[in-house]
């Protein structure tokens, strides 16, 4: 195990000029579970964050609070430490570029490409972004305004002899990298992106800035200073020694996996970063992995723009009107923010979906399967586990092919499908103990039935509360204690899991409670009281007759569905309506598998205006129930034609 190299897990270090909010907490988050399913499998783990603390940027928030730079820089970096605390994240290292360790890096490393002629002195003429702390060609700029649509601040004319990075020499083993390694870069859109700004041409990058205060001297220049960039990135190799500690270094080097939003995936993480390593001849990061932004009513969650929700303060508000723990509405925020990710394209975060996931996925699913056969179990057998009998067959393995597909789904970085394969494992379990009905067994005095039936949905438990750990520590752990099992969670190992017959009989339940009180309509916030809110409809109005007359309803087969392209809750069908066969595009991807739709008769609006969706005419909308979030399209109860008059 030792010589076996450590996985290395990195998030973006973040920038120190407010506290974070949950779009940096959701990447932390992801980095956080990808670290902690890595030690369940029994790797070795260094899991990396920090803070970005040099540049104008840190300087002039400083400045605006009325503080020193490193005061400042040190107050923020304490509060993100506090606040990762309170999100259960288990960071190995926390990475600040002000320390020493780091600024020996940036220097020695600017110093080899000095030396090795990569790194040159000239005159930058350009645009730079303060926001972004982005330099920005004349030809990028149309109207003096940052080109990045997310930004748009005003832009600053610098003029000053810098040092550049012959970024230009790499643009042709760039490419070839990324052509050879598909897994380099993930998800696909963004690749395709990284490839076209390659193809765009690359320019030299200037490197520094001359006589701007706040920042990494260059060694051989202390009149410049280092461009925060190229410090930033810098902070990837610091944490793993380089180049004083070759032990540490050679066992951790390189990345297996950096974490990061969009922003800051195309030109500085899967351009400017790989080509600085490529001059020093390292080894490039595994992977890249740039997810979308969360956005509140369609805009993207930041600092700069205010709408930011600070996630300790949400999980809060979700303790009070749950009246749940606040840690366990901790892992309920690791858990949305997990299930939902938005990967491709973006994703609204909001309380109401929050909400809807909670009371859903944890009260009804997860926290019901637990409680319901723990009560029973305590019922039945005095809170004792019974002897198992033979195994059912079709739990035992589905138990395992759910773990399979959790594993599959870490590999390729596939979050939502994880938690999705688990929570098919505990729907089956919780119409497990409606088919076989217990209190009937009971009631008849089949005890031996009784025991295995019960043996296996908490055995099934057991499973899943390994399963959930990596997401959700705090509830785990819960449901590991009201379990009883006397061996330590932290002692799992993933590959055993689904090994049946952990849960040993003569194991003792205890302190069984519900985990997730369910919340009521009551209790939900109104928009106002929330930091971040999707307001369904308040109350719905009276409309007569003729008005719902108006409504063409029918009955539709569907004949073909299928994915849309980069967006990970549509589905594109096509639906049989007796005249004619009309293409819908349905937000029903979460919970329908596009196989299990085929010839299945729904019920569907055929006069509703066309609209565009991701590029594809809708013709019609399917109705579904809304069960806690969760879409259940209405389906007949037996056959009738399609087209059929629905009233
Ligand atoms: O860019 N949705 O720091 P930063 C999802 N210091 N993720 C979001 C988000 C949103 N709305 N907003 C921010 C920097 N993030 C540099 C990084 S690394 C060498 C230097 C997350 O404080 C996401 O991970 O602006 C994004 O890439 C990062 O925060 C930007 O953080």
């Amino acid at each position: 195990m030792s010589d076996e190299k450590t996985f290395y897990i990195t998030t973006p270090i973040y920038y120190v000029n407010d506290v974070p909010h949950v779009g940096n907490a959701s990447t932390t988050i992801v980095s956080d579970v990808m670290a902690r399913f890595m030690r369940l499998k029994g790797r070795k783990v260094i899991f990396a964050t920090g803070t970005d603390e040099n540049g104008p940027k840190v300087l002039e928030a400083a400045r605006e609070r009325g503080k020193d730079p490193q005061t400042f820089t040190d107050e923020i970096a304490a509060q993100f430490k506090d606040i990762w605390g309170k999100l259960n994240i288990s960071y190995d290292d926390f990475i600040r570029t002000t320390e020493e360790r780091h600024i020996r890096v940036v220097q020695e490393f600017l110093s080899r490409l000095i030396a090795s002629g990569d790194v040159y002195k000239g005159t930058y003429a350009g645009w730079y972004c303060l926001s972004d702390e982005t330099f920005f060609a004349a030809s990028e700029v149309t109207d003096n305004l940052c080109p990045n649509p997310e930004c748009r601040k005003p832009l600053k004319w610098v003029e000053e002899e810098n040092y550049f990075f012959r970024l230009s020499r790499y643009t042709d083993r760039l490419k070839r990298h990324i052509e050879e390694n598909p897994e380099f870069l993930t998800p696909e859109v963004r690749r395709n992106e990284v490839l076209r700004f390659i193809e765009g041409g690359l320019r030299d990058a200037s490197i520094s800035r001359s006589g701007y205060g706040w920042g990494i001297p260059v060694r051989e220049d202390p009149q410049q200073v280092v461009y925060v960039w190229f410090d930033a990135l810098l902070n990837y190799l610091t944490v793993t020694g380089w180049p004083e500690d070759a032990e540490k270094y050679n066992q951790t080097w390189p990345p297996d996996v950096e974490f990061m939003a969009k922003d800051i995936f195309v030109r500085f993480h899967s351009t400017l970063w790989p080509a600085m390593l490529m001059a020093l001849d390292l080894p490039l990061p595994k992977r890249l992995f740039g997810h979308g932004f969360w956005t509140i009513e369609g805009e993207k969650i930041s600092k700069s723009k205010g709408n930011a929700v600070p996630p300790a303060t949400l999980a809060r508000q979700l303790a009070d009107i749950s009246g749940a723990e606040v840690d366990v509405c901790v892992d309920a925020i690791r858990y949305f923010v997990m299930r939902e990710l938005p990967v491709s394209s973006d994703s609204d975060f909001s309380m109401q979906g929050l909400i809807r996931r909670f009371n859903a996925d944890l009260a009804n699913d997860l926290g019901n399967l637990l409680n319901r056969n723990l009560q029973m179990l305590t019922r039945y057998f005095e809170g004792v586990v019974p002897q198992q009998s033979p195994p059912d067959s079709e739990i035992r393995d589905l138990a395992a092919q759910i773990c399979c597909e959790v594993e599959e789904a870490f590999e390729s970085l596939q979050f939502p499908q994880a938690l999705a394969a688990l929570w098919r494992f505990i729907a089956r379990m919780n119409k497990y103990a409606d088919e076989k009905a217990p209190w009937v067994l009971a009631r008849e005095g089949k005890i031996e039935d009784l025991a295995n039936v019960l043996y296996t949905a908490l055995e099934s438990v057991r499973i899943a509360a390994v399963g959930v750990a990596p997401f959700m520590p705090t509830v785990a752990k819960i449901i590991w204690h009201q379990l009883g099992i006397e061996e330590a969670l932290s002692g799992q190992v993933w590959d055993r899991a689904a090994v049946w017959g952990g849960l040993k009989a003569g194991t003792r339940v205890r302190d069984v409670a519900p985990i997730f009180p369910r919340i009521t309509a009551k209790e939900t916030p109104r928009k106002e009281e929330t930091p971040a809110v999707n307001e369904p409809a308040g109350e719905t109005p009276y409309i007569s007759f003729d008005e719902f007359k108006k409504l063409d309803l029918r009955t539709g087969q569907i004949k073909s569905a299928e994915k849309v392209a980069g967006a990970d809750k549509l589905l594109k069908l096509s639906v049989d309506i007796g005249s004619e066969v009309r293409t819908v595009v349905a937000g029903i991807a979460q919970y329908y598998a596009p196989d299990a739709l085929i010839d299945k008769t729904v019920v569907l609006i055929v006069n509703l205006a066309p609209a565009k969706i991701r590029g594809v005419e809708s013709q019609g909308m399917l109705l579904a129930a809304d069960v806690g979030g969760e879409a259940i399209l209405l389906m007949p109860d037996r056959d009738v034609p399609p087209g059929s008059k629905v009233r």
